[in-house]
């Protein structure tokens, strides 16, 4: 059992209706581990929540690049974007919560991805590699040292934050079975390599 104390925080990744089963960018049984994470943050005095949080016309759909489709890449001034359907756009059902969810003393809502021209799968840092989103700074000055990862999804947003998290001096501990994953072409036994070469660690909620 891992003992949990006040410095450290839950931070649940994009568990947002258009990740889930019958949303624009589903991921499969993305809804399942809805209750997981609604028992998991019983357990923590500080939860923090991710919102992916586009734009209309964002650059990361697959719309906004003529001749192209869902799932291609395309190559941006701050690297190679896979390219995806149009999701949780501003304001539509899709961004909302999984009604689901239920974790009403989450303390911060972090929105990220809303700048027209950057994705950001990272909670910490957008896809340029330069652009913070404040976590780092608001966890800092709260004292939360040691983050618990979980949500959606497990190869995007959830391994990219995990590996900005550490880089950025916090610990980071996925915890893998409240995670699911897009899984495109190779893209869970990259994350699963890049997570066990870095300093991210990983738990199962048994241990929580
Ligand atoms: C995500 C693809 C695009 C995620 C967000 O939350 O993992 N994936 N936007
Ligand atoms: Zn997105």
């Amino acid at each position: 059992m891992i003992s949990l104390g006040p410095t450290d925080a839950l931070l649940v990744i994009d568990m947002q209706n258009d990740f889930c089963p019958g949303g624009a960018l589903a991921v499969e049984r993305g809804d399942e581990i809805v209750p997981l994470i609604n028992q998991l943050g019983q357990r923590f005095e500080h939860v923090i929540l991710t919102q992916d949080w586009h734009p209309a016309g964002h650059i990361s759909f697959a719309s906004s690049h003529p001749g192209k489709q869902p799932f291609e890449t395309t190559e941006l001034d701050y690297g190679t974007q896979t390219l995806w359907p149009d999701h949780c756009v501003q304001g539509t059902p899709g961004a909302d919560f999984h009604p689901g969810l239920n974790l009403p003393h989450a303390e911060l809502i972090l929105r990220k991805g809303f700048r027209r021209h950057i994705d950001s799968y990272s909670a910490f840092l957008e896809d340029d590699h330069t652009t913070p989103t404040g976590l780092a700074s608001y966890l800092r000055e709260r004292g939360l040292k040691r983050l618990f990862l979980c949500g959606l999804a497990y190869d995007f947003c959830v391994r990219y934050s995990a590996i900005d998290g550490v880089a950025t001096g916090f610990e980071c501990i996925v915890i893998e079975d409240a995670t699911r994953a897009v899984g495109l072409s190779g893209s869970v036994q990259e994350t699963q390599e890049v997570l066990r070469s870095s300093r991210v660690a990983h738990t199962s909620s048994l241990n929580i």
